[in-house]
């Protein structure tokens, strides 16, 4: 094994056991909540000023609405603790370009600008140190629709207008490499010196002014002054990341290779919109974090505080819910696995369920079957003994050829999304 691969693997070693993380969408756009002057843009709510078009000096005026003094670092730790989720990665710096901490780089910021006259970034980054949460940020590293010279988006967004690539705002106009040097990587440079250990800078949008050598000035700040700290997936250049995200809300249909993770939503918008109540509910979201940990990734799910720096209600009631199943059943997510069989992917497979792995032991999450019986396909494996999950009760189970049939106490319905533990020999 070469150095890079080895250090790529001992850096990586605790987000691979992580498996669950809390993304976190918090800015200036949390006041206008996805609408401007009346009108609603819809899509996501942290892209309004570009929707809107909204000069930078109007958007400016955002600051002296912003003083979220209910914000509570160690309520939304607590939080993603009673979740279960291992790490949580917050908005630094996202498109609009206002920075939610203390910065000397750019006044544009949350301490310098507004009547909050405290730095986000420094609590949360104590209060999940205080509960062995590790901290990220997210850093939009070529999009900046504040600084002179920042990338702007190119083609239409979200089925928008198609603005041919132009900004709104003369004051955006400047040099690209200008605002790297002056903005950006020393924005990168802070978080990476203020915070105590960052576990993940998540880069966004690289669009097409991520050269190779552009990327190469964030990697080389990251690695110089935190050289444990993951670099998430989208810096753009090449190979400079440690993990792949997929596509916004995607999950792959089959077990996919290497360390990846999908980046997902609560309901349909990552900043806060007072419209979108489109939540997911519960029983999905512990689908998807089983489905997703089956295929061999993370889940990296989104909460969206408003102004007054509140997680939704709803939000927290969701992750709660979620929580009790995982403090149940973590033993089948946490460091676990993807599954080694395949076919209970498809999607016409019957019962539904999914399955995740230790040495020796499978995990067969049941989400669909009838009946007080299961029957499912295990070629290859011989189970020697089998047990609820959560209770560690024995259960009673068949083997024939491929098919194990496991028997169901009465107990268990179809609300617990059930685990079944099953030792195995190899056949
Ligand atoms: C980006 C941001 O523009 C958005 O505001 C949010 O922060 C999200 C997490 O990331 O949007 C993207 C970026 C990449 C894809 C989709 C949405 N993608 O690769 O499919």
């Amino acid at each position: 094994m070469n150095e890079r691969v080895a250090q790529h693997n001992e850096r990586i070693a605790w987000w691979r056991e992580a498996k669950f993380g809390m993304f976190i969408h918090w800015g200036l756009y949390a006041v206008p909540a996805g609408s401007w002057k009346g009108k609603s843009y819809p899509g996501i709510g942290e892209w309004i000023m570009f929707k809107a078009r909204i000069p930078i000096a109007e958007y400016e005026q955002l600051t002296q609405q912003f003083n979220p003094t209910e914000f509570d670092a160690d309520a939304w730790a607590d939080l993603a603790a009673r979740a279960g989720m291992r790490y949580m990665i917050i908005t630094a710096k996202h498109h609009d370009g206002f920075a939610m901490f203390d910065s000397a780089a750019d006044q544009f910021n949350i301490v310098a600008a507004t009547p909050f006259d405290r730095d986000p970034i420094a609590e949360l980054a104590e209060a999940c140190a205080k509960r062995r949460i590790r901290f990220g940020v997210y850093y939009s590293q070529a999009q900046d629709w504040h600084a002179p010279g920042g990338a702007i988006w190119k083609k239409p967004h979200e089925g928008g207008p198609d603005y041919g690539g132009a900004n709104w705002d003369p004051a955006q106009e400047g040099d690209f490499d200008e605002y790297l040097r002056r903005k950006a990587v020393p924005q990168v440079r802070e978080l990476l010196t203020n915070y105590g250990p960052i576990s993940v800078v998540w880069f966004d949008t690289p669009l097409d002014v991520m050269t190779e050598e552009r990327a190469a000035l964030f990697e080389d700040t990251v690695r110089q002054l935190q050289p444990d700290t993951l670099i998430s997936g989208r810096l753009g250049g090449k190979n400079q990341s440690d993990y792949e995200s997929e596509g916004d809300n995607r999950i792959p249909d089959s077990v996919r290779p290497g360390d990846w993770e999908t980046p997902a939503t609560l309901n349909d918008t990552w900043g806060y919109r007072s419209d979108d109540t489109n939540w997911k509910n519960s029983d999905e979201l512990v689908f998807k974090l089983v489905d997703i940990v089956s295929k061999g990734g993370n889940y990296l799910l989104n909460v969206g505080p408003d102004a007054r720096g509140v997680i939704p209600e709803a939000s927290r009631r969701i992750l709660t819910e979620v929580g009790r199943w995982t403090a149940a059943n973590g033993e089948a997510i946490y460091g676990a696995g993807p599954t080694p069989l395949g076919d209970e992917l498809a999607k016409d497979a019957e019962p539904k369920w999914r399955c995740t792995t230790r040495p020796g032991v499978l995990y067969a999450t049941l989400f669909e079957w009838s009946g007080r019986s299961v029957t499912l396909e295990l070629l290859g494996f011989e189970i020697t003994g089998a047990s609820l999950l959560e209770t560690g009760a024995a259960l009673g189970f068949s083997q024939n050829r491929e098919r194990v049939t496991i028997e169901l106490p009465d107990t268990v319905t179809r609300a617990d999304m059930p685990v079944v533990k099953l030792a195995y020999d190899v056949r």
